[in-house]
C-alpha cells in the first residue's frame, strides 16, 4: 500500500513533521469545513470565523462554536489521531502541527502540540482578556459573559484576518525545515499560512506526502499524495516504523 520511495524514506527519517487539518477528525464524526457536507456549507468561513461578525453579532456566532463545542465533547479521537500519537515515540524528533480547534490530537494522547489556529475549550473576555473557567464554559449561555467585567466572551480561536499565537508559526516552520519526512494530513491547503508550511519543507528538502481521499491545491507540489482516509492510511506508517524500530540495534 505504501509506495517504495515513502517506505525507503521512513526507513532512515530520524525526524518527522505532520500538519493536521480538519479531515484527521472527520472519521471521528467532526465535519470538515469545506468537504461536501461540511459546516462551512450552512456558515461561509469568511463570515463566521471573523472578529467583525462576531461582534455584528455574537449570539449566531456563538451558536456556531456552541453547535461545534457540543460535537466535539461526544466524540472520540479516531485511529488517525491515535498513531499520530504512537508516532511520536517512533522517532528521535517528532513535531505535531495542526490547524484543528477540536483538541482531539492531545486526547489520544499527542503530546507538545502546537495549534495554529487556537482551542475551541477556551473563551476569553473581548474586554479585559481574562479566561472563562471551565465551569463558565459548560453553561451554554447564547452570548456569555465575563464574570469579572461583563465583557462579551470569545472563543480562544484565530479568526481570518488574525495574527497565529506567538511563536507558534515560527515553531512550526523550524520543524518542517529540519524534518526529513513530512505528512501533510486531511487539509485542503487553502488557509495561509498553515498551508505555506508543508511548501516550506517540499524547499527544505523534506520528503512532503499528502494523505487526504481527494486532491487538493497543494497535490501538484507534494512528493505523493495518498488517496484515502488517514484512519486507515496512518496506521500503515506507524506499523511500518515499528517493524524499523524493532530491527534497530538496541
Ligand atoms: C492571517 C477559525 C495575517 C478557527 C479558521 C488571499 C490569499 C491567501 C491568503 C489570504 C488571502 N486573503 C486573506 C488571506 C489570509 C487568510 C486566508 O488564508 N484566507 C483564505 C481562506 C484565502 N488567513 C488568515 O486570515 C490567517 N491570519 O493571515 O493573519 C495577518 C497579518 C498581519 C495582520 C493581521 C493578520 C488566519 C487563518 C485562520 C482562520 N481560522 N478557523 C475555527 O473556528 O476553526 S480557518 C478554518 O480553515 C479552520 O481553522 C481550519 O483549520 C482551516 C483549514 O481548513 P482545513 O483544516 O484544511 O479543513 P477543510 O475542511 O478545508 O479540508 C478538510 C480536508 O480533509 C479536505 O481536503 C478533505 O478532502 C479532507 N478529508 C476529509 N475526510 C478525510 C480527509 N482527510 C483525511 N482523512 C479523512 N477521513
Ligand atoms: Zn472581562
Amino acid at each position: 500500500m505504501l509506495s517504495q520511495s515513502l517506505l525507503e524514506a521512513l526507513s532512515s527519517a530520524q525526524s518527522i513533521c505532520v500538519l493536521t487539518g480538519a479531515g484527521v477528525s472527520a472519521e471521528s464524526g467532526v465535519p470538515t469545513f469545506r468537504s461536501a457536507g461540511g459546516i462551512w456549507e450552512k456558515f461561509r468561513p469568511e463570515d463566521f470565523a471573523r472578529f467583525e461578525s462576531f461582534i455584528r453579532n455574537p449570539e449566531l456566532v456563538w451558536e456556531w462554536y456552541h453547535y461545534r463545542k457540543k460535537v466535539i465533547r461526544e466524540v472520540m479521537p479516531n485511529p488517525g489521531h491515535i498513531a499520530l500519537a504512537q508516532m511520536q515515540d517512533l522517532v528521535p524528533d517528532f513535531t505535531l502541527v495542526t490547524q484543528n480547534v477540536d483538541g482531539l490530537h492531545a486526547r489520544a494522547g499527542s503530546r507538545n502540540v502546537i495549534e495554529l489556529h487556537g482551542n475551541i475549550t477556551r473563551s476569553y473576555c473581548v474586554d479585559c482578556g481574562l479566561f472563562a473557567g471551565e465551569e463558565e464554559q459548560a453553561v451554554f449561555e447564547r452570548t456569555p459573559r465575563c464574570k469579572t467585567c461583563g465583557g462579551l466572551l470569545r472563543p480562544d480561536v484565530v479568526w481570518f484576518g488574525e495574527l497565529l499565537p506567538a511563536g507558534a508559526f515560527g515553531k512550526a516552520m523550524e520543524a518542517a525545515r529540519r524534518c526529513d519526512v513530512f505528512l501533510s494530513v486531511g487539509t485542503s491547503g487553502v488557509v495561509y499560512p498553515a498551508a505555506s508550511i508543508p511548501l516550506a519543507a517540499r524547499s527544505a528538502g523534506a520528503y512532503v506526502v499528502e494523505i487526504n481521499p481527494e486532491y487538493t491545491d497543494l497535490s501538484p507540489r507534494m512528493n505523493e499524495t495518498i488517496l484515502g482516509p488517514s484512519g486507515e492510511i496512518l496506521p500503515l506508517l506507524v506499523t511500518h516504523l515499528t517493524q524499523r524500530a524493532s530491527h534497530e540495534p538496541t
